[in-house]
């Protein structure tokens, strides 16, 4: 007789693979910890070292776009907002574990204690990565969306083959879990229980598309279960929640529990990058709502009801902050020493013919300027 009608497929009959496929599904709401009672058990140098390390970050991200005004870099896609993310995951990595960023995750590369100068040598107009990746443990500054994901998940899974230590921890937008290699990286790394974390760090547009024109999934998160990978939802903007999620994620891929999926609900507030105005497509109001959930302004009212914030730790951080803001006006606002016909060079073995058209046009472009003397400039 055959079996083709049985009423359940055997392996829904099996109740461990049932609790298993339950187990995968997010929580309904974001995680969060400051202001809870999870809080109060928190170390408070770690909180105080989050707060420094917010501050800073905060005063990075609006000098480095009043740098950009001046036109120091070529752009930059501030993280201001998003600080909490970023801190915290620098912080969750042991140096020998690798960060996969995007273009918009500067800071938390910053945060891994790499020179600033480096992490922004290509939006200063470098042809090459600033950094060293082999050495750093960090990947360059992704600007295609989501190509780092199955990178990332590849250089897990191989480290894992060859016995090293390493978790990789790679960072994604909202826009991003929209690409093939969103689906190809998490797949991979699901299916070989890489040890790698993914944080989607959900701050609600890619660059003007909200987020319900991105995806109908009910949350980000959601979308691991279809891969067989855990996901946590978290507040993005509560960086001890970020910390926590992030750090179970990684404690776990370290152990061999395989890949995580963090969804991180956060708000960029600048616009998307210097060159864009975010004015017409999402309200103040709304950029305002956020605001009154500021990462810098949750962590102080947290340090505040536990009498830990007082004139000389907002000193302190403050005095922090002014050094990296001075470091990197000194630094930034000193010539490059670029050349930027460097840029056609590696693109290609063979140049194509429009890259050499392309730098024609340009080299013509340096000589008038440069016959023209430093007031240069008014052919364009
Ligand atoms: C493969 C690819 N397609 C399109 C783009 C153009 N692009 C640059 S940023 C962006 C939006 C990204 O949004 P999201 O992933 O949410 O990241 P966010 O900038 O908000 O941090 C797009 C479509 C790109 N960089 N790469």
């Amino acid at each position: 007789m055959t079996q083709l009608h049985t009423a359940t497929h055997p392996h829904e009959a099996d109740a461990a693979a049932l609790r298993a496929r339950e187990a995968l599904l997010p929580e309904v709401r974001a995680l969060r910890v400051l202001g809870t009672e999870q809080a109060a058990g928190a170390d408070p140098d770690l909180l105080l070292s989050f707060h420094r390390r917010l501050v800073t970050g905060r005063r990075f991200n609006e000098q480095v776009t009043t740098l950009t005004r001046q036109g120091m870099l070529a752009g930059y896609p501030s993280s201001t907002g998003q600080e909490a993310c970023q801190i915290a995951a620098a912080q969750v990595l042991r140096p020998q574990d690798w960060l996969f960023p995007t273009y918009r995750d500067a800071l938390a590369v910053v945060a891994r204690d790499i020179d600033p100068l480096q992490v922004l040598g290509l939006m200063r107009g470098d042809w090459h990565n600033g950094y060293d990746p082999r050495e750093t443990r960090t990947a360059p500054l992704c600007t295609p969306l989501a190509t780092h994901l199955p990178h990332a998940a590849g250089l897990a899974h191989a480290a894992r083959l060859a016995g090293d230590d390493v978790v990789a921890l790679a960072l994604t937008g909202d826009g991003g879990t929209s690409e093939g290699d969103f689906h190809e990286g998490l797949n991979f790394a699901a299916v070989q229980r890489a040890p790698v974390v993914f944080l989607v760090q959900n701050n609600g547009y890619a660059i003007s598309v909200p987020l319900h024109k991105q995806s109908a999934a009910p949350s980000l998160a959601h979308k691991g279960v279809g891969y067989g990978m855990p996901s946590t939802l978290v507040d993005g903007n509560d960086v001890l929640a970020v910390h926590t999620a992030l750090g179970a994620a990684v404690e776990r891929a370290r152990g061999g529990g395989g890949p995580t999926l963090v969804e991180a609900l956060t708000y960029r507030i600048d616009a998307h990058t210097n060159a864009d105005d975010s004015t017409r497509y999402r309200p103040d109001s709304e950029v305002e709502r956020w605001r009154r959930r500021d990462p810098v302004l949750l962590l102080e009212r947290e340090l505040q009801e536990r009498g830990l914030l007082d004139e000389a730790v907002r000193e302190k951080a403050e005095a922090e902050a002014d050094a990296l803001a001075a470091m990197l006006r000194r630094r930034l606002g000193a010539p490059a020493g670029l050349d930027p016909m460097d840029l056609f060079e590696h693109v290609f073995a063979e140049p194509t013919s429009q890259l050499l058209e392309q730098r024609d046009m340009l080299s013509e472009e340096l000589r008038l300027d440069a016959s023209q003397g430093p007031a240069g400039g008014a052919h364009r």
